[in-house]
């Protein structure tokens, strides 16, 4: 499959608010996930555009709906991450409104890529995350990350373990590794994204 699209990216708007999604229309892929999961590093190895998602150190600094524009009716989206102990209440809140009307009302949004930690996959929130997409019959692919922080054992186990946790849920999310440091499994989550973005 041609990834081409993909490489257009660019910088298109930013929401904080639900009243400042762009328009509804067209095809968009979300990337969702904990606050330093790797969000926005993903969407950069993904479009090969190293500089256009801001990454950081800092985990749970961006609070905001970030939307990149592939063509005239093509987005990709950043998400902001959760999970952040050090965030107070309020902001936890306006987080948990923003992400869930965003995912539970947007009709564009044809798929959404959850990235969780190959380490320690699916938390609590990840799987919150999963059943606003699942209620919304939005289907998730989850990207096992940082793969490289595992031994290939290791890595191998925790992908059968999540593929039958994955099994025993009613539902169905795609799952694979991944690593951007090693752009490992970079090729499978763009043919994904792209499949979703052509429909
Ligand atoms: N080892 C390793 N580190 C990674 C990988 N992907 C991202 N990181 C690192 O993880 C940190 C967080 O990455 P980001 O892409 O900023 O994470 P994010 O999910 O966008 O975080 P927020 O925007 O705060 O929600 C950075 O220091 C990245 O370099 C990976 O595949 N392997
Ligand atoms: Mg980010």
């Amino acid at each position: 499959m041609s990834h081409d699209i993909l490489r257009r990216a660019a910088f298109y708007r930013a929401a904080a608010r639900v009243d400042q999604l762009p328009a509804d229309r067209g095809r968009e892929v979300a990337f969702a996930g904990r606050s330093n999961a790797g969000k926005s590093t993903a969407i950069n190895v993904i479009t090969k555009r190293n500089a256009l998602a801001r990454t950081s150190k800092t985990p749970g600094r961006t609070q905001q709906i970030v939307f990149f524009r592939l063509d005239e009716d093509k987005r990709l989206v950043d998400l902001p991450g959760y999970g952040y102990a050090r965030v107070p209440d309020e902001v936890r809140r306006s987080w948990a409104k923003l992400v869930e009307s965003y995912l539970t009302g947007r009709r564009s949004l044809k798929g959404v890529v959850l990235l969780t930690d190959a380490r320690r996959p699916f938390t609590e929130l990840d799987l919150a995350l999963v059943g606003w997409c699942a209620a919304a019959a939005v289907p998730v692919h989850a990207l096992l990350t940082k793969s490289d922080k595992l031994k290939r054992g290791q890595a191998a186990q925790t992908l059968a373990k999540a593929q039958r946790f994955n099994e025993n849920t009613d539902v169905n999310l795609t799952l694979q590794l991944f690593s951007a440091l090693k752009r490992e499994g970079v090729e499978a989550a763009a043919d994904k994204v792209c499949g979703w973005l052509e429909d």
